[in-house]
C-alpha cells in the first residue's frame, strides 16, 4: 500500500550510505529496515579485545537515516521483482520504480550442532565477535582463561571479512603475553580456506606471524559440532574423506558459517548460489535492470566488507543516477576491498586489493608490515569516517586518497 520512486531494502552499511547519497537527488526514498539499532560491526573485532565497548559500536537506526527519507520500520517478506514490487512482514505492499538491495549476509548458526547453546551458555568458553548479541562475551571468556587450547575457526562458507576470525586469535594471543601465560596456552587457527589469507602479499606476512608467535594453522578444516557439556570441538578434514577430528577447548572463538538471506535466496533476484545476481562491475542486476545491488548480499566475487561498500556506493549511485535519467552506464567498480588485519593491541597489517586479489595499497609505504600507525586509524580514524563521513554520503573509499599519495611515484 505504499509507493515510492526509489526503495532501498536494508538500512546497514550500505542502505544507509545509498540514501545518504541517493536522498541529495531524489526526494521519493522509502528504506525497510526492521532493527531500530545501527552497528559499526568493524569495531566487534576491537571490543572483543576488550578496546572499544559495544555502546561505542552502536546508534539508532533514526540517527542514521536521511531526515528526508521514509524509513518503515519492518522486513522484507518477498520480493515480486516482475511487477516492481515487495511485500513485508506486516503485511504490507511496496510499489517501486527503481530498488537497492543491501540486506547483508545471515547467520546459519544451526549449521554447526550445539554452537547457539554454547554460545548462550555463560560459562562455556565459546564465544564469536560476529554478533552484537555475543561479542561481549569474547572479552569475558578471555579474560578468565588460564590456561589449555584456545581455538578459532573460519567456517566452510564466504563471510563477512575474512579476515576477522583471526584478528582476534592475534588479540588474544597478545593479551595471554602481557597477562604472562602466554605459555600455558596453545593457540591453534583452524580454517576451511587452503590458506590463511586469500591474498599471497599478506598470506606470506601473516604466516610468518603465526610461525614466529608459535600459533599452530591448521587448513582446510570446518567446525561441525560443538559438545559444550566436555568442551570437545568436531573438525571434518575438507580434502579428506570421512575424517573428523575432537579436540578439547578451554576458549573457542567461532565464526558461525554464513551465507545470502533466505528471503534472498528464494526470489527470482538471486543466482544459482542464492546471491543478488548482479553485474559485478557495473552492480546492476543481470535480469531487472531497475535494480541494483551493494554489499554483502551481492554476488560480487569481492571480500566483503565495509570498505567494499564504500568503494561500490559511489558506482551505484552514478549508474542508478544515469538509468533513471535514461542514459548509459559507464562507471565500473574494479573490485577494491580492505582489511585491516589487527595483529595486537597496537599493530594492523592494512591490506588492500582488487578482483585480481592484487595488492592495491592507499599509502606509499609497505602496508604488508604490522604498523602502528595502521592500528590508530582502525581504532580512532575509520570509525569517524564510518559515522561522519561515509553514512552521510561522502566516503567513496580510498582511492582519491591514493592518487594523491602516490603521484609521481607509480
Ligand atoms: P549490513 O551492514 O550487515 O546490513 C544489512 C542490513 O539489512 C541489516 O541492517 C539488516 O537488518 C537488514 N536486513 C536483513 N534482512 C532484511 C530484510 N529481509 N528486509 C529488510 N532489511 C533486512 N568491514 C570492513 O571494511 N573492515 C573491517 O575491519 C571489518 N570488520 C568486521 C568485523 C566483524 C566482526 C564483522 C561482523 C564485520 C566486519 N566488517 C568489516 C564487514 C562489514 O561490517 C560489512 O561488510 C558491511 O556491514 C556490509 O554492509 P551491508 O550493507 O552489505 O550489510
Ligand atoms: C574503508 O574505507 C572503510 O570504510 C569506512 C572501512 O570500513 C570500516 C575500512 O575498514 C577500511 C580499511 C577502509 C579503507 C580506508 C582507508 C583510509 C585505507
Amino acid at each position: 500500500q505504499h509507493s515510492c520512486k526509489l526503495l532501498i531494502v536494508g538500512g546497514g552499511s550500505g542502505g544507509c550510505t545509498m540514501a545518504a547519497k541517493l536522498s541529495k537527488y531524489e526526494r521519493d526514498v522509502i528504506i525497510l529496515e526492521p532493527n531500530d539499532k545501527h552497528y559499526y560491526q568493524p569495531m566487534f573485532t576491537l571490543i572483543g579485545g576488550g578496546m572499544k565497548t559495544i555502546s561505542q559500536s552502536r546508534s539508532s537506526t533514526k540517527s542514521v537515516i536521511p531526515k528526508n527519507v521514509n524509513w518503515i520500520q519492518d522486513k522484507v517478506k518477498s520480493f515480486n521483482p516482475q511487477g516492481n514490487t515487495v511485500t513485508t512482514s506486516n503485511g504490507d505492499t511496496i510499489n517501486y520504480d527503481y530498488m537497492v538491495v543491501s540486506i547483508g549476509l545471515q547467520y546459519n548458526y544451526d549449521q554447526i550442532i550445539g554452537l547457539r547453546e554454547a554460545l548462550e551458555k555463560k560459562d562455556s568458553g565459546v564465544c564469536t565477535n560476529y554478533s552484537s548479541q555475543y561479542v561481549e562475551k569474547t572479552y569475558q571468556v578471555l579474560q578468565n582463561f588460564n590456561g589449555g587450547n584456545a581455538i578459532f575457526t573460519f567456517p566452510n562458507t564466504p563471510i563477512k571479512c575474512a579476515g576477522a576470525p583471526q584478528k582476534i586469535m592475534y588479540i588474544a594471543e597478545d593479551y595471554l603475553r602481557r597477562k604472562g601465560i602466554r605459555n600455558k596456552a596453545n593457540i591453534i587457527y583452524k580454517t576451511s580456506t587452503p590458506a590463511i589469507f586469500g591474498v599471497k602479499k599478506y598470506a606470506q606476512k601473516l604466516q610468518q606471524i603465526c610461525n614466529a608467535r608459535n600459533i599452530s594453522v591448521g587448513t582446510r578444516q570446518n567446525l561441525i559440532q560443538i559438545d559444550s557439556t566436555q568442551n570437545k570441538a568436531t573438525f571434518e578434514f575438507l580434502d579428506v574423506e570421512n575424517k573428523t577430528e575432537s579436540i578439547e577447548y578451554s576458549m573457542l572463538h567461532v565464526t558461525p558459517p554464513m551465507g545470502p538471506p533466505d528471503v534472498l535466496m528464494k526470489s527470482s533476484l538471486s543466482n544459482s548460489a542464492g546471491y543478488l545476481d548482479v553485474d559485478p562491475y557495473t552492480l546492476r542486476h543481470n535480469i531487472y535492470g531497475n535494480v541494483f545491488g551493494i554489499g554483502d548480499c551481492t554476488s560480487c566475487p569481492t571480500s566483503k566488507t565495509g570498505a567494499a561498500v564504500a568503494a561500490q556506493s559511489i558506482v551505484v549511485f552514478k549508474n542508478m543516477i544515469n538509468v533513471m535519467n535514461g542514459k548509459n552506464i559507464k562507471e565500473k567498480y574494479d573490485g577494491y576491498t580492505s582489511c585491516p588485519l589487527v595483529t595486537g593491541y597496537s599493530k594492523c597489517i592494512l591490506a588492500e586489493f582488487d578482483y585480481d586479489l592484487k595488492p592495491l595499497e592507499t599509502f606509499p609505504i609497505n602496508q604488508g608490515n604490522e604498523l602502528r600507525i595502521m592500528f590508530l586509524m582502525k581504532k580512532h580514524a575509520l570509525p569517524f569516517i564510518y559515522w561522519n563521513i561515509m553514512l552521510k554520503g561522502y566516503w567513496n573509499g580510498p582511492k582519491t586518497i591514493r592518487k594523491i599519495m602516490h603521484f609521481g611515484l607509480d
